[in-house]
């Protein structure tokens, strides 16, 4: 492999580090079979984000995204945890003070076994009160077009992402800044850095010193933060970092 100087780097910055953070998108849960959002076969490139991934849009048209979720839920179901959700799950294991914050919405990181994971855009798995944000317990049959009413107010319940607009989990991204300025080695992997607040968590790792290392096949706005770009998919590439970091501790 042409990069092994780079995963050897790597390797001996996990060894060394105190603390270790990771950052994940879309680009992670590719392998699992579902799609990312602004890939050219990503759900941006058919669906408008802003009909329904927005309050706006739920205002609009509450029954069209209600469905457009419960599809996606329809896929989820199918999917597993890819080696790269489950490399990630071992790494937590094997080195210090690991961290892992996810934009992504679909639970395979914690089914692959990672526990210490900070959900930044919410969990599609959950839904709660769009009038009054009383979490929805009840579980909800996803075939069904019609769209649950909260028990509380009797208003319309809907899943519990964050939309555009939206301020994120105030914990989840309380801990994940802490966790990006005080890491040794920030590991990006699939996501465009397209979408902020969680697109400033690698520059503020950067400015803190941390080895910035990006997974993505392809070259996007972490670039300009990133020490170490590997250009592979992270199904692929987090497996290796993990055996080589076994074998370098002698596991
Ligand atoms: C692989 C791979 C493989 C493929 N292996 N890699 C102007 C400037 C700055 C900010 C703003 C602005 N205007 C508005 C804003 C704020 C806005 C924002 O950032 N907008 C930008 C788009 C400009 N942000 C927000 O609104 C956030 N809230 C907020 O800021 O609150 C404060 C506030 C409130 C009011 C006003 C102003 C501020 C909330 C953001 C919520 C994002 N929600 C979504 C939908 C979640 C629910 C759902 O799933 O339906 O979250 S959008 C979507 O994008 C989703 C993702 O989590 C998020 C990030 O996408 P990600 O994960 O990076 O995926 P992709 O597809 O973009 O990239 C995939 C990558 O993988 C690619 O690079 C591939 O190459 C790679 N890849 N295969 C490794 N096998
Ligand atoms: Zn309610």
């Amino acid at each position: 492999m042409k990069d092994i100087k780079d995963i050897e780097i790597i390797v001996e910055k996990l060894i060394d580090s105190e603390r270790v953070a990771v950052l994940t998108g879309a680009g992670v849960s590719a392998e699992s079979g579902i799609k990312t959002f602004r890939d050219p076969d990503g759900l941006w490139a058919k669906f408008n984000p802003a009909e329904l991934a927005s309050a706006q849009g739920f205002l609009s048209n509450p029954e069209l995204v209600w469905e457009w979720y419960n599809h996606r839920r329809s896929v989820l179901e199918e999917a597993k945890p890819n080696p790269g959700h489950y490399a990630l799950a071992e790494l937590e294991k094997l080195t210090n003070n690991f961290t892992l914050t996810t934009q992504n919405v679909d639970g395979l990181h914690q089914q692959a076994g990672s526990e210490n994971v900070y959900e930044l855009h919410g969990s599609i798995v959950k839904n709660h009160c769009f009038e009054c944000c009383e979490p929805y317990l009840s579980e909800i049959d996803i075939r069904d077009k019609e769209i649950p009413k909260c028990e509380s107010c009797g208003g319309r319940i809907r899943p519990s992402v964050v939309w555009f607009g939206e301020m994120l989990p105030e914990e989840a991204i309380k801990k994940s800044e802490i966790a990006a300025l005080n890491s040794e080695i920030y590991i990006v992997a699939g996501t465009s850095g397209e979408v902020y607040p969680a697109a400033g968590l690698p520059s503020i790792a950067s400015n803190s010193g941390a080895l910035v290392v990006d997974i993505n096949p392809n070259l996007t706005a972490i670039g300009k933060y990133a020490d170490v770009h590997l250009a592979y998919p992270s199904a692929e590439i987090l497996p290796v970092i993990v055996s080589e970091y076994k074998k370098a501790v002698g596991i």
